[in-house]
């Protein structure tokens, strides 16, 4: 194990490794490589029959499956294709009747500090007269839900009770707007939507309901039945009478038993909208058995659960993480999770590490944006610095969303991890379902910012473009060559698109991740290099250029044309950086600051404001080619404040660069 090297010299040639502690590797579910590789054999030897072992041993069935892998129709494939089973039932039911069910299920800590416990059988209870509300409602097993709940046990309860009933659910992010939200509605063909008057963040009551009003009235929703409404705070918000009931009308006089319906293993648990590369986001359609499969295998191997721990994933629901790694994982194996209503800065950028010692969390799973901005307040900040509390509970850490750098991890493993805890840092996708590359922590040698191998029956692989594997350290395109069971089933809606994005024809039928990859000489270790299509990444959030470009051209009365790149940044990763013609020409000054901020607070309102552009700059026109293209390398070049050295000799304006210069 060396130490000390240069930051510099640290990300391009990582050399440190650091092997699995002993005692970590004594007791761990997957204890050293060679029982890793033992799985890798199994799955190499007869993929199909790895793969129904592990559906029969994780899941519980109602109807048992006779068929594992169904090929005949490329890329729809079908997994365990005659098997019937509820995912609601596999995360509660299957643990009554054993020392589980009194268990906690979830300690939830609001945003203001107030913690609340549920075991169990409390959950069940909780889920099913939740799920008899919705039927009294006529939601029915096939209709499509909409949630728009902040990080609660509700957000949790509204996800496993449509699950429970067989309704499929498709979970907002909180942050998203009125018009994001009235897309999805729309493009899902929701019925019914599942909301709460209010969400708290960093000590402050931000609308939920009235957004869904919002939404509703931009149009085309008449297919919404109904609202439900969980009464967050006690403040009070618009009700529609007739449409919009309170969880407390909704929830009073329903019984507290549900019987789960049996679903078909390919029937759609959930349906969550990712950004693509081009136009509006697409509805990644998940189904019931191999998505319950891998959430739960996944959580017990990368995360090497134990009956004693506590498990804590700060994403929220309305992110995939939060679907496989809070909603369904954890409580599919039976875990006690911890589940965070807040924000990491608030009251004071302490909060992760306070909320670790309180609950004594045994495994801490988050992004490493996160990381990085505790990393600037502590070193700013001595009084919140995470040695000021106690992480002696923690045995394991996770990161997950975006690469992390080296140093970041580096921070990760001394100061929160105290040298002592492997860190799991876990290459996934939302349209992979569950992690794909990531090390278990009893096996896997560590290497900072590498992601190192395949999930036994994962067959990841590095290809140039026309499909061929490329030697270890040179990079390319990272693929998934065979199907497995958690990955996508299609694009809601858009089979033609879910087949050109994920298996265009030049790559021989492999799975397409729109992300770059690098192996090492040495060991073979996955290093993802970012995404090679127009998806940025911000924050460990997925953000389609295009789809900023649109919301920015929608602004008729100012914008004539618009082009979005991503730029690095320390703390989010990559950043947005937007360059716009107005229609009435290049603006100055005050006036230049002034458009700039109405365009974010445009930009927060079309998408979110996560996707507000942190660079916004001015030019008569953009780059562009003769040919009317516009010369994206170039303005990637001008975000970075770098020199262009390209080639402009095809550029059609040139004297326009040193205008797009100026940041306003
Ligand atoms: C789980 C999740 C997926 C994109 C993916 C990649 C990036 C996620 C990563 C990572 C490097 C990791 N990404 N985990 N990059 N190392 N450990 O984040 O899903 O929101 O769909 O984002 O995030 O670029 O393609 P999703």
């Amino acid at each position: 194990m060396s130490t000390a090297t240069s930051p510099i010299e640290s990300v391009l040639v990582e050399n440190r490794v650091f092997p699995p502690p002993a005692d970590f590797a004594a007791k761990a579910r997957i204890s050293g490589m060679a029982q890793y590789q033992a799985l890798c054999d199994e799955a190499e030897r007869d993929y199909e029959g790895y793969w129904a072992r592990l559906a029969r041993e994780n899941v519980q069935w109602t109807k048992p499956f006779t068929q594992v892998l169904d090929q005949s129709n490329p890329p729809f494939y079908k997994w365990f294709a005659d098997g019937e089973l509820n995912a609601s039932a596999n995360c509660l039911d299957k643990h009554m009747g054993t020392p589980v069910e009194n268990k906690t299920a979830i300690i939830f800590e609001a945003d203001g500090g107030e913690v609340t416990k549920v075991t169990y059988k409390e959950l069940l209870a909780r889920v099913s007269q939740f799920a008899n509300a919705l039927k009294a409602r006529g939601v029915q097993k096939g209709d499509r839900v909409l949630i728009y709940m902040p990080m609660t046990i509700e957000g949790v309860v509204a996800m496993q009770a449509c699950a429970r009933i067989g309704a499929t659910h498709s979970v907002v992010f909180g942050g998203f707007s009125a018009k994001a939200v009235q897309e999805r509605i729309v493009d899902v063909g929701a019925t019914a939507v599942i909301t709460a008057n209010y969400q708290m963040r960093g000590g402050k009551e931000l609308p939920l309901k009235a957004i869904v009003d919002d939404a509703i009235a931009l149009g085309s929703c008449e297919a919404i039945k109904t609202i439900f409404v969980y009464e967050r705070t006690a403040t009070a918000c618009n009700m529609v009478e007739g449409r919009d009931l309170s969880f407390a009308q909704a929830l009073a006089g329903q019984a507290t038993e549900c019987e789960a319906v049996p679903v078909n293993a390919e029937h759609p648990l959930f349906i969550l909208y990712t950004s693509g590369s081009t136009g509006k986001p697409k509805g990644v359609q998940h189904a019931t058995g191999g998505y319950v499969l891998w959430a739960k295998q996944t959580f017990e191997w990368t995360f090497d659960a134990k009956d004693s721990d506590v498990f804590w994933c700060t994403a929220d629901i309305g992110w995939i993480t939060g679907h496989s790694y809070v909603a369904y994982g954890p409580l599919a194996a039976g875990a006690t999770q911890i589940v965070f209503e807040g924000v990491p800065t608030f009251p004071n950028a302490g909060r992760f590490w306070q909320m670790i010692e309180r609950h004594k969390c045994s495994i801490f799973y988050t992004a490493p944006t996160a990381i990085r901005s505790l990393i600037k307040a502590a070193e700013s900040d001595e009084s919140v610095h995470p040695k000021n509390w106690d992480l002696s509970s923690l045995r394991l850490l996770g990161s997950v969303g975006e690469p992390i750098n080296p140093e970041a991890w580096m921070w990760y493993y001394k100061n929160i991890g105290k040298e002592k805890c492997p860190i799991v840092d876990t290459f996934w996708q939302t349209e992979n379902g569950g992690h794909m590359i990531t090390p278990l922590p009893g096996a896997t040698p560590l290497v900072p910012g590498s992601c190192t191998l395949p999930l036994p029956g994962i067959a990841a692989a590095i290809v140039d473009e026309a499909g061929n594997e490329i030697p270890n350290g040179s990079g390319g395109i990272l693929v998934v060559k065979k199907p497995w069971p958690s990955m996508i089933r299609n694009i809601w809606g858009d089979p033609e698109r879910f087949k050109k994005s994920y298996f265009p024809e030049e790559l021989k039928g492999y799975y397409l991740a729109g992300d770059g990859a690098v192996r090492s000489e040495d060991r073979g270790y996955f290093r993802i290099t970012g995404r090679i299509d127009d998806v940025l990444n911000v924050s460990g959030h997925r953000m389609g250029t295009m789809e900023i470009e649109s919301a920015l051209v929608a602004k008729t009365d100012l914008v004539a044309e618009a082009a979005v790149v991503g730029r690095p940044d320390d703390l989010t990763g990559e950043a947005i950086c937007a360059f716009v013609v107005l229609k009435r020409g290049k603006p100055t000054g005050e006036e230049a600051k002034q458009i700039a901020a109405e365009l974010r607070n445009w930009v927060a309102k079309e998408i979110g404001p996560i996707a507000k552009p942190k660079d916004i700059r001015f030019g008569d026109n953009l780059p562009k080619t003769r040919s009317g293209k516009i010369m994206r390398r170039l303005l990637r070049s001008l975000a970075k404040g770098e020199a262009i050295t390209q080639d402009t000799s095809t550029l059609e304006n040139p004297a326009i660069l040193d205008q797009l210069s100026e940041v306003n």
